[in-house]
């Protein structure tokens, strides 16, 4: 079969880069070629490109596997991105990728990359597992593995850290500015996350370019959004179908995206806002809200499918008792935030709810369950203590909460980078029938919770219900 490349002639139904992608040099490395990326920043840069052409073509990084660098070059370093809704399918093919490296194989051409000044934004994707932030203090956890391996090996950097350090050391070495680092994850206040990390790991090597990073260097917040399910061999067979080629980087998603960006970038950046990107002074209320209202509640949505034997989100939100359930996490949510600027948290609730439905879109309930030890905390137990604060009962905070516990107990290898840690406390759980064991797992349950009777009680009966539905 035919794959996917630049000679390809397309279906007119499908929309092709509509500039002139043979003379885009890059601008942008981006760290985590994974769908979420492929989806959503790929996707924003080519409506930029098209807008305002300028040299912002985009290098994607695996630190990982390789496949995916290996099919990415094999097609001109082109994909297909199939948004699927209640208006039918919309299929694009995305030209903004003008390269790809994997770190494993080609460690040094991407630090060179990052040495070279045509590069001003590096950007990325890795799930909050990756960076290597100490649960107690927030910043860097030298007992991770990659952190670990980065502080004792520095030139030949595997984590995302490390690798920003490196880049960011070639350089000023080199005596060019630094690139504008861009954190794309669900992590709170990302930007400011990232700049504490990079500058604490660069300490550690040299005080003179901890301080040139922090005077020179830029790390805008960001929130991200678009529901990306993991692709599968049938997205890969409709895909064929339409583009009458084969296209292994094929994705499935909705039609909804945003992007909320602070506009402070050292050396430019595309005109993202030509696909809709909203650039803020203060990314923070956005984030909190998606976190929160988005996040939290999927997470509960995955639970609650894994612990009922539901696949997809659209499986859990077809049973009216979640439904509600989900509704109820939103509402609740929504009243620990602050005003959002142009937002209508109402409107934003229903319209969560519908994307959840969207039967065109098959998200796993296995796929969000994993590494709840690094998602919870912002999700759900930062809403519950800001909850509990102003008087409410943290309600269907506790019942989010037990739903996690209630599937690490049957889930026989939960995937989480604290899964020994879990399955023990687990283990202790099912002993006692008491989640006091998963409560006290380190660095986990923020301490206005562990204090609060209450809420620890509504805790306990919600995993009882839980476990009897299980049961059931
Ligand atoms: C999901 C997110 O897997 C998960 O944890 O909650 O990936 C979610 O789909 C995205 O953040 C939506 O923007």
């Amino acid at each position: 079969m035919k794959r996917l490349s630049a000679s390809t002639s397309l279906p007119p139904s499908v929309r092709k880069p509509n500039y002139r992608r043979a003379g885009l040099q890059p601008g942008i490395v981006h760290l985590g070629f994974g769908a979420f990326h492929r989806a959503h920043q790929a996707v924003y840069t080519d409506a930029a490109l098209e807008a305002d052409f300028a040299n912002w073509g985009i290098i994607g990084v695996s630190l990982r596997s390789s496949d995916m660098i290996h099919d990415l070059k094999a097609q001109d370093h082109l994909f297909s991105v199939a948004s699927r809704g209640a208006d039918g399918t919309q299929i694009r093919v995305v030209g903004s990728l003008v390269g790809g490296l994997s770190a494993n194989e080609e460690r040094e051409e991407l630090l060179a990359r990052l040495a070279d000044p045509a590069i001003r934004i590096v950007s990325m994707t890795v799930t909050e597992k990756a960076y290597g932030i100490d649960p107690h203090t927030g910043g860097l956890d030298r007992a991770h593995p990659a952190i670990a391996q980065d502080l004792a090996t520095p030139r030949t950097p595997v984590g995302v850290i490390g690798v920003i350090v490196e880049g960011l050391a070639r350089r000023h070495a080199a005596g060019i500015p630094p690139f504008t680092v861009l954190c794309c994850d669900n992590l709170p206040s990302n930007g400011r996350v990232l700049r504490r990390l990079v500058t604490e790991m660069a300490a550690i090597r040299d005080t003179t370019l901890a301080g040139w990073i922090a005077e020179h260097g830029a790390f805008p917040s960001t929130m991200v959004d678009r529901i990306v399910p993991a692709a599968t061999e049938e997205t890969r067979n409709r895909a064929m179908e339409c583009l009458g080629v084969e296209d292994r980087l094929a994705l499935d998603t909705e039609p909804f995206l945003q992007w909320v960006i602070e506009d402070d970038f050292v050396s430019g950046r595309p005109a993202w806002e030509a696909g809709g990107a909203l650039f803020v002074d203060s990314v923070e209320p956005y984030e909190k809200m998606k976190l929160r209202m988005l996040n939290g509640a999927h997470s509960m949505i995955a639970y609650l499918g894994q612990i009922r034997g539901l696949e997809y989100v659209r499986d859990v939100m077809a049973v009216s008792e979640c439904r509600a359930m989900v509704e109820r996490y939103m509402q609740a949510a929504a009243q620990t935030l602050d005003p959002v600027p142009g937002i209508d948290l109402d409107a934003y609730r229903e319209q969560l709810l519908a994307r959840f439905a969207n039967p065109t879109i098959a998200h796993k309930t296995r796929q969000i369950a994993m590494d709840g030890s690094q998602k919870l905390p912002q999700r759900t137990f930062s809403a519950a203590v800001d909850d509990l604060a102003t008087g409410r009962d943290g309600e269907v905070f506790a019942y989010a909460t037990a739903a996690w516990i209630g599937y690490l107990l049957r889930a026989v290898d939960p995937d989480d980078p604290r899964r020994e840690e879990l399955k023990a406390a687990a283990a202790e759980v099912t002993k006692g029938g008491d989640p006091a064991a998963i409560l006290a797992v380190p660095g986990l349950f923020p301490q206005p919770l562990l204090e609060n009777e209450g809420w620890l009680d509504r805790v306990r009966q919600s995993l009882h219900e839980i476990t009897r539905m299980d049961a059931r």
